[in-house]
């Protein structure tokens, strides 16, 4: 899990399905929003790189990452191939932080257990914006190529 590493994003496209076909829903936090709109801008790109069609890409947003278990729920229910989860949470002065990102963790693990589709999990949860910055499209990369390419694989499992 360490990011001594620097792009942690490279990956070989040539070994990612082809997302031809398949419904995906990106569900976005308003929260930080400078950190998740980039983390949107390289899940939607990634997708559409891989032949997703962009009639097939559906966003909805929601007003911060704890909220983003009750929007995943909602894609699922809508009959996507895949959901994935957009936010960003940064430690502040209070408990408030792991409070967050338990709720937002817990709430789509169990989703992906019960649930009709697969939820990926791009929340990145940081100690400042630095790190937030360094990974929404900065020295280490962008969760959100991440997201996506995990998004593509997990609709073709087989
Ligand atoms: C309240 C709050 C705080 C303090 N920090 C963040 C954050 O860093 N990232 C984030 O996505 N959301 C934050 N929120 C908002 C909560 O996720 C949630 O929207 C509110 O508590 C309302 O339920």
């Amino acid at each position: 899990m360490s990011s001594l590493q620097s792009n942690l994003s490279e990956y070989d496209s040539s070994i990612v399905p082809n997302g031809k076909g398949l419904k995906i829903a990106l569900v976005v936090s308003q929260w930080n929003s400078e950190i998740t709109e980039q983390l949107y801008k390289a899940a939607l790109t990634t997708l559409i790189n891989h032949n997703v069609h962009k009639l097939d890409i559906i966003r909805y947003n929601v007003p911060g990452s704890f909220e983003l278990v009750y929007g995943s729920k909602f894609a699922q229910d809508k009959k996507f191939n895949v959901v994935i989860a957009i936010g960003s949470v940064i430690k502040g002065e209070t408990k408030h932080f792991d409070f967050i990102c338990h709720g937002v963790t817990n709430g789509i693990a169990k989703l992906n257990s019960k649930g009709s589709c697969p939820v990926i999990f791009c929340v990145l949860t940081d100690n400042d914006i630095h790190q937030a910055r360094d990974r929404s499209g900065g020295k280490h990369g962008n969760k959100g190529v991440e997201a996506a390419v995990s998004a593509l694989k997990i609709a073709k499992l087989a």
